[in-house]
């Protein structure tokens, strides 16, 4: 039989994950992995955390950790924070592990012996004073396009411009602040250009089942014609080359990535991990956001090509677009994000509304938005007002009337109503099921929705709590028929909402035999499991609405995180005391030496002479400052910088932008006055 390998990208462990993470790759790949498993196909989700990469180092330098610790803080909150939204991978592992180590330099080698790199000497930009090699990001300098003076030797932030290192006007290291040198390094490059001729322009046009937008994008990478990739960088965080001569080199971060998933399936199935990797029966399909399509569509599947055994090749890439939020684009490095291990923190057992929310609004096709008052809109005005009120006046109803004991279907009594609402259920049963064939989970949780509307009508029309009163019989036919429903829902809610279908399973006292569940997911609508005479259990509500505060709440803290201003923790009178502020004048003020932020200033503190380092070169020239009085933090412990032990802290107000002015007295007053 078939089987089907799930992977969804393996996120970086640079940061934790946020809800376009969620609705772009992990939710859509966790309901498909859920369906097919619950059509009884052997199935293999596998995902775990990308470790490697420039980005973490700069994220380590910045903290001042090491790059193993901060992906260390970074697994745990992400691994945590899927499991946290019922994420069901079968594995959830790391790039940094042993079992990945060495299958990717097993991967390497395989290549390399078969003598597919091109060995290749290039120039690069190199530190001098930190001896290291610059990787692209590790490069600052003037755009070519804009003459922004903070460009990144890959891109200008400012106007988006693509750009290679040796582009940029004034380059300098990120790390020294120094202009770097070229040195001439060597590495290895995958011939792309001739991998396209010779597999993937073939194999490419043979998927025309792919969406269009990521095959469009796989095209015109094509007739752009690709160009040798270097699959080695010269930096000290990844997986060392395992060839001679390679001291200081590590494998790229986009080679060693795509086989984590073969790692991750090595870890969970090491006795027949090859049976998913190299069998003919397995399908393979790779969730990613639209980012990630040229690795997963191009470069992974000539890798795969290229390797002396023969290995599966994707069957199809789902890729999704972008989720923006709040009309701005998703940010990690402007926290402009809406992070998963916060909503869980902020919104506990509410796991089911953030995926219902975002698997309605999913990027399927193209971008799409998140914003909390249609979180709020969707939750409340369907979760609740639909399926949950559905659910809740039929158990609360079949409590009252027949004290839980579902009531036997009497023949002949709303034949019509019964038979018209099923039909509409059987044929949504068939929209939801060929819709998640077909990766259009949208569609397939709207089906969903709407047979939970034709339950909520058919209550709304027959109204049993009227009819109660003059005709038994038929209110008998129409609370089993709403029973009915419910288990109907209970089935049909799994791959979207898992939580709701243990908490509703419960309360009806249901637990679907595995058969049963195979054939209603394999398209029988199933109805009629939960006879006359069974008894449910307690009922709860499955879902509560989400109230004004805590909608406003969120707003209120997105709101804080554009303007940069969040409230810290409160202090008491006494903390604020120990600070001593006082107001002191500048006397004198030099740039330092190989360090373009700092200035060294000279302050004059009530006669005496006080020496400070303060970052805000980029900000204010030296001769523009002298004589100005500004606001003195004078007992703060020295700090030895460059060399210069720095006296106290020149007390600046900063924006979101990193703009930096003085504070100032609003007349001038004697240097050394308390400012309290
Ligand atoms: N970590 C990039 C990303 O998070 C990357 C995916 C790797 S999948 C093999 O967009
Ligand atoms: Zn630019």
């Amino acid at each position: 039989m078939s089987k089907t390998l799930i992977t969804a990208a393996l996120p970086y462990a640079n940061g934790p994950v946020h809800i376009g993470h969620m609705a772009g790759v992990y939710l859509p790949s966790d309901i498909y992995a859920r369906f097919l498993r619950n059509k009884g196909q052997e199935v293999l989700f596998v995902s775990g955390t990308d470790e490697h990469g420039v980005p973490i180092t700069i994220k380590a330098g910045k903290e001042n950790k090491t790059p193993q610790e901060v992906v260390n803080e970074n697994y745990e909150t992400i691994a945590k924070s899927f499991w946290g939204l019922g994420i069901s991978f079968d594995v959830f592992s790391r790039t940094t592990n042993e079992t990945h180590f060495k299958t990717a330099q097993d991967f390497f080698t395989d290549l390399y012996q078969q003598d597919l790199f091109i060995e290749q000497e290039t120039e690069q930009y190199y530190d001098e004073e930190n001896k290291k090699f610059l990787a692209d990001r590790y490069i600052i300098g003037t755009c070519p396009k804009c003459e922004n003076s903070d460009a990144y030797g890959d891109q200008c932030e400012n106007c988006g411009t693509t750009l290679s290192p040796l582009e940029l006007k004034n380059p300098k290291s990120a790390l020294s602040g120094n202009k770097p040198i070229k040195k001439k390094t060597t590495n290895w490059y995958l011939p792309l250009d001739k991998i396209q001729s010779e597999f993937l322009e073939e194999w490419i046009n043979k998927q025309t089942h792919w969406k269009n937008q990521v095959l469009g994008q796989c095209k015109s990478w094509l007739k752009d014609e690709l160009r040798p990739r270097a699959m080695t960088r010269d930096l000290n965080w990844g997986i060392p080359v395992p060839v001679k001569n390679a001291a200081g080199k590590v494998l790229y971060v986009w080679f060693e990535a795509p086989i984590g998933y073969i790692s991750a399936t090595k870890e969970k199935r090491p006795h027949d991990w090859e049976s998913w990797w190299k069998g003919k029966d397995t399908n393979l399909v790779h969730f990613i956001g639209k980012d990630n399509i040229v690795f997963h569509c191009i470069i992974f599947p000539a890798m795969l090509h290229a390797h002396s055994e023969d290995y599966v090749l994707p069957q199809n890439v789902p890729a999704n677009e972008f989720l923006n939020l709040e009309g701005n684009k998703i940010s990690t490095s402007k926290n402009w994000a809406v992070w998963l291990h916060e909503y869980l923190e902020e919104f506990p057992e509410k796991q089911d509304e953030l995926r219902y929310v975002l698997a309605s609004i999913m990027p399927e096709n193209k971008d799409s938005e998140f914003t909390w008052a249609d979180y709020q809109a969707r939750v409340n005005g369907e979760l609740v007002a639909i399926f949950g009120n559905f659910v809740n006046r039929t158990m609360v109803l079949t409590h009252k009337y027949y004290d839980g004991v579902i009531p036997a279907l009497p023949a002949k009594k709303l034949e019509q109503e019964i038979t018209a609402a099923k039909e509409e259920i059987c044929r949504l049963h068939k929209k939801m099921c060929d819709s998640l064939s077909a990766y259009k989970f949208r569609d397939a949780l709207a089906a969903f929705m709407d047979s939970a509307r034709v339950g909520n009508k058919f209550l709304a029309d027959i109204e049993p709590w009227k009819l109660i009163k003059t005709d038994e019989e038929a209110t008998q036919a129409a609370m089993a028929f709403a029973m009915d429903i419910t288990q109907y829902l209970a089935l049909a809610c799994e791959p979207f909402l898992p939580f709701t279908h243990q908490k509703l399973s419960t309360q009806l006292n249901f637990i679907p035999l595995e058969h049963m569940i195979t054939r209603f997911w394999n398209g029988e609508c199933l109805f009629g499991n939960l006879n006359g005479g069974h008894k449910v259990g307690p009922s709860t509500l499955l879902y509560t609405k989400v109230e004004d505060v805590d909608i406003e709440k969120q707003k209120e803290k997105l709101a804080g995180i554009k303007t940069g201003f969040k409230m810290k923790e409160e202090i008491q009178f006494e903390d604020f005391g120990k600070m001593q502020i006082v107001v002191a004048s500048i006397t004198a003020a030099n740039k330092v030496e190989k360090a373009d932020k700092l200035l060294q200033i000279t302050l004059d503190v009530a006669g005496t002479s006080r020496t400070v380092l303060s970052g805000i070169a980029m900000h204010h020239k030296p001769e523009d400052i002298i004589g100005k009085q500004v606001c003195y933090l004078a007992n703060l412990a020295p700090r030895k910088m460059r060399g210069i032990t720095s006296e106290g802290m020149i007390l600046m107000a900063e924006d979101a932008e990193g703009n930096l002015v003085f504070v100032s007295p609003e007349k001038t007053i004697n240097s050394g006055a308390e400012i309290a």
